[in-house]
């Protein structure tokens, strides 16, 4: 055995870390400590695995997340023992609801300096709880001949775990024992130097599919019900794009596309594609003439509550693909889930498409061209209401994301108003730019961090997607402030970054939510609205940007489109800054459903009743 870590024997730390890269992990962020020095050694010894070394756990668990998020695969994270392994618990979260692949190895104190006041030691046995989908202690401190086979196995599975759907996060606390620095050499990266690359231990597993009858059933159900929608929400599946576009062409059903859908840009056949569904499912007499009887949702719940509102007002039959097994349905509607890949999802459009030639009946129907009117009327009165708009408007920058980013851009969107203006506001178009969020848990927190992850996966090995090296986030200023830190960890690890920052000065949201100040106003505490809400802090994001040694851009409502078309592409993180004001923002976003509203109401008149 070549290559030995301290007493915790670098033959199996080499092993464990060498069968992690054989199971595929490229990537391993590394936060500094103590206690975990055998395994950073183990990572950075290892020629398979780019180790990027940052120093506040938070942001670098956010990092690791917007790697594995964008390059799709599993992505390592080591922390030392104590509060640092608490501070990967926000991104943890994410992961688990996100559905994406991270190993999460914790060094602990050996078992017997547990519970007895010795430094920097808490309670990290099964720390992350339900959102891990599986934990284990690993000792690598055991002499035995064995224990190399053990370390392989329990990194394959770790890694196979955290792939298998639905992807998520995985922990391994891993206790060591001193001395911690090596004597001797660095773990050797092979298998005892034998040159084979075939992981220890793999997985065989079958596809979801559905057998002739299940298929026809869904068939059945479909070809019977024209007035039928598809709902894709957020799914960063590009596998999933022909599937929806062909079930879609066969029913005749128009697809509701969240902006996190991927069904919004790209080549994929968008000619049912409606991108304004969250203005046309609000209520109203367009939409009373056009309840659905039929919803097929694909994805994570859509990032639109209208939609969520139509489903429990409208109770259509409601069936939900989701080959991963999970059971997300937040609109309490009774759902079929369909357990089926996208294979078995194109064979049930094939089996649509049999019944509605043998019937007859046209695939694209009166119902069909009704929603494609009412997204182009959409999309034309939100045009010229922002035409005409001679003040800074928050949903502006997707509108102009739309039209300027090129093929394989990525585009991270904050929570809070981002998300929700994006959803408004992003364009269809056939480019393909990916679109992400961290909609899992929809934290305000980690969102420079998770995006400064998923641009510095462009020189990261085995990358998914073509890349344009494109990337652009736009968040709100809270959330910028919450995450500041993450400038530190831009320092430390360069990454092409274009944020723009929406600055309102607080919490932007809030105005446009029931608690709003005009509740507050009503109640006759207009003060504490702005105290424990709005949030203002008066805090200027330009010093801060710049005293990271990063440039900085305030950005007027005239010259948003130029800024943002001279900073894509160029190196480095920059942040463009968009001042508006939350109050009239609210107002704003008002106008625009009004618009839109009038556009709607006048094509129901024209149009009456749109049987299919
Ligand atoms: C970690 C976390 N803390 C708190 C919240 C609650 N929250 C949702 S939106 C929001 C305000 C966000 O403000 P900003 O980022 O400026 O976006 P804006 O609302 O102005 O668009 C807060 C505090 C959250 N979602 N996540
Ligand atoms: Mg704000």
């Amino acid at each position: 055995m070549s290559g030995v870590v301290g007493s915790a024997s670098g033959g199996r730390l080499g092993a464990f870390v060498d069968e992690l890269a054989r199971a595929g992990v490229r990537d391993a962020i590394v936060c500094p400590g103590s206690r975990s020095t055998p395994l950073a050694l183990a990572l950075r010894a290892n020629p398979r695995i780019h180790v990027r070394v940052l120093i506040d756990e938070r942001s670098a668990a956010f990092f690791a997340l917007g790697i594995a998020r964008t390059t799709r695969r599993a992505v390592a994270l080591l922390a030392t023992s104590g509060t640092a392994v608490v501070n990967f618990a926000p991104a943890v979260v994410e992961a688990s609801l996100a559905r994406v692949p991270l190993v999460v190895l914790t060094a602990d104190r050996p078992d017997e300096l547990r519970d007895r006041g010795a430094p920097q030691t808490i309670d990290q046995n099964r720390l992350y709880g339900s959102h891990v989908k599986w934990y284990s202690e690993l000792a690598l401190g055991d002499e035995a001949a064995d224990s190399q086979a053990n370390a392989r196995f329990v990194a394959a599975r770790a890694v196979a775990t955290a792939l298998a759907g639905p992807a998520g996060p995985v922990h391994l606390n891993m206790p060591l024992g001193d001395p911690l620095i090596p004597h001797g050499d660095l773990p050797a990266s092979g298998r005892d130097g034998d040159g084979d690359d075939a992981p220890f231990a793999s997985v065989v597993s079958g596809r979801p599919t559905l057998d002739a009858a299940q298929i026809d059933a869904i068939a059945d159900a479909l070809a019977a019900n024209p007035r039928g929608l598809i709902v894709a929400g957020p799914l960063d599946d590009p596998a999933s794009h022909e599937p929806i576009a062909r079930i879609a062409a066969a029913t005749g059903y128009p697809v509701v596309a969240d902006p996190l859908s991927g069904m919004r840009l790209g080549t994929h056949d968008r000619s049912q594609v409606i991108v304004h569904g969250d203005h046309i499912l609000r209520p109203g007499s367009w939409l009373d003439a056009h309840v659905p009887d039929m919803v097929v949702r694909f994805g994570a719940m859509p990032t639109s509550k209208w939609v969520a509102e139509m489903l429990r007002t409208a109770r259509p039959d409601l069936i939900v693909f989701d080959a991963d097994g999970g059971w997300r349905e937040s609109a309490l509607v009774p759902a079929a889930f369909v357990r089926a890949d996208a294979e078995s999802a194109c064979e049930i459009a094939e089996a649509v498409s049999l019944r509605r030639t043998r019937t007859g009946a046209a695939h694209v129907t009166r119902w069909t061209r009704a929603w494609l009117d009412a997204d182009a009327a959409a999309g034309a009165a939100l045009d010229a209401w922002l035409g005409g708009l001679r003040e800074p408007f928050e949903g502006a920058p997707f509108r102009i994301l739309g039209e300027l980013l090129p093929d394989g851009s990525v585009l991270w969107s904050g929570n809070s108003m981002p998300v929700r203006d994006m959803d408004a506001w992003l364009p269809g178009g056939d480019r393909a730019v990916r679109v992400l969020a961290n909609r899992g848990a929809n934290g305000i927190d980690g969102v420079i961090s998770t995006a400064l992850g998923s641009a510095a996966s462009v020189f990261a090995a085995g990358s998914a997607e073509p890349d344009s090296g494109r990337y652009v986030l736009v968040l709100g200023d809270v959330s910028f402030l919450h995450d500041v830190g993450a400038l530190v960890t831009a320092r430390l690890h360069a990454a092409d970054l274009l944020v723009i920052a929406i600055n309102n000065d607080g919490g932007g949201i809030f105005s446009l939510l029931p608690q709003g100040r005009a509740t507050f106003s009503a109640v006759g505490l207009p003060e504490h609205y702005e105290e424990l809400f709005g949030t203002p802090h008066g805090i200027a994001l330009g010093p801060i940007v710049e005293a990271f040694g990063f440039r900085h851009r305030a950005a007027d409502w005239a010259g948003l489109s130029a800024a943002i078309s001279d900073e894509i592409g160029r190196p480095g993180l920059r942040v463009i800054e968009l001042r508006t004001e939350r109050a009239r923002n609210a107002q704003l976003h008002d106008e625009a459903a009004a618009a839109v509203s009038e556009a709607l109401t006048a094509l129901a008149a024209l149009s009456g009743e749109a049987a299919p």
